[in-house]
């Protein structure tokens, strides 16, 4: 599949936002800036951004507690997810849902939870409105592989494929469901083998190559789009960083080793990708650092904006809790 150097550039770009932003996240949540959890998506750049790069604006994402990539990739506001991770007034969701919760409807991120699992039977929906509607967007949801155990997985991929709903079921297998070896916990060698017993292809790619992602996804929106049914497509990746932020009890070396995050190290999304763009002639080298240096501005703008909105008064505590016409109490 030819890939547009346009495209091909916009990747880097959007790996490299997500991993400036993900370790600036990490830096102040450590200087005490923010509280509660946040869950980085280091090393896993290429599955989001892949992905996203093959869907329109009018397609839908859900995504679960590790999410901030998804929105980033698909062009959210870098300062309001930021703001929002800040529980600012200028974030996403007006300061109160912070780490786990950013949404904009506009560019289809309809949101994400910490519940493990909860969001695949929403963007199954989201595929059923879409075709109730007679509407051509379709909905993709990201989970990861402690996810795909959940009876709420199971149960989505089932009505999604007997209504041939335009959905596609991306699965991030990170390998680790917070300790828990996907080797250990899922019945099948790989979680893509899954979409056999729901009657849809079951792809496997190589979540480091975000090119490879965004072929396989381009081959799912199409079939989606044609009314052909659900995707199933498990990017194979790796979460460099523990599993969420201040969880400090769970050290590295209890149920991984060094030399195993190491070797993932090495296959890194971003160098993997701007290796390829510099061999091809589509970026110099300093064009390519151009790009990091760039992402590094710009994060640092979004701690700004961040820090400088203020919180939400206490008299809006009811404010965006309700949908109309329930009224407030
Ligand atoms: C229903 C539910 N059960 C348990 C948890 C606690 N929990 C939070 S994240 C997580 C692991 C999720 O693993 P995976 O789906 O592989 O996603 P990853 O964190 O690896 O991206 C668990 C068990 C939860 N949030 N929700
Ligand atoms: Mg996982």
């Amino acid at each position: 599949m030819e890939i547009t150097k346009e495209i091909q550039k916009l990747m880097l770009e959007r790996m490299w936002t997500i991993r400036t932003f993900e370790e600036k996240v990490m830096e102040v949540h450590e200087a005490g800036e923010f509280v509660g959890a946040a869950h980085p998506y280091i090393g896993e750049e290429a599955v989001a951004v892949g992905v996203c790069l093959a869907l329109k604006d009018t397609d839908y994402i859900a995504g679960n507690h590790r999410s901030h990539g998804h929105p980033l990739a698909k062009g959210g506001s870098i300062k309001k997810a930021m703001a929002e991770i800040y529980g600012r007034v200028d974030g996403y969701c007006n300061g109160k849902g912070g780490s786990m919760h950013l949404a904009d409807f506009s560019v289809g991120i309809l949101g994400e939870s910490g519940i493990v699992a909860s969001s695949v039977p929403v963007a199954t929906g989201a595929g059923l409105a879409s075709k109730i509607g007679k509407k051509d967007f379709v909905s993709v949801v990201f989970f990861g592989d402690g996810a795909s155990n959940q009876g709420a997985c199971h149960e989505s991929m089932n009505l999604a494929s007997i209504w041939k709903l335009p959905v596609i079921f991306v699965c991030e297998n990170n390998q680790f469901a917070i300790t828990t070896s996907y080797q250990n916990s899922v019945a099948v060698d790989n979680v893509s083998d899954r979409a056999q017993a729901y009657n849809m292809p079951g792809i496997l790619v190589d979540g480091q190559n975000v090119e490879a992602m965004y072929e396989a996804t381009t081959e799912a929106v199409k079939r989606a789009r044609n009314g052909e049914g659900p995707t199933l497509i498990e990017g194979l990746t790796y979460r460099f960083e523990e599993h969420s932020l201040g969880l400090g009890r769970v050290r590295r070396g209890e149920y991984r080793t060094e030399e195993e995050i190491n070797k993932w190290r090495d296959r890194d999304p971003i160098l993997i990708h701007s290796k390829k763009l510099i061999d091809r002639g589509i970026l110099s080298e300093e064009e390519c650092k151009e790009i990091e240096s760039n992402s590094y501005s710009e994060t640092d703008e979004a701690v700004e904006f961040a820090r400088n909105s203020s919180f939400p008064e206490p008299s809006d505590l009811y404010e965006d809790m309700w949908a109309n016409p329930i009224p407030k109490p």
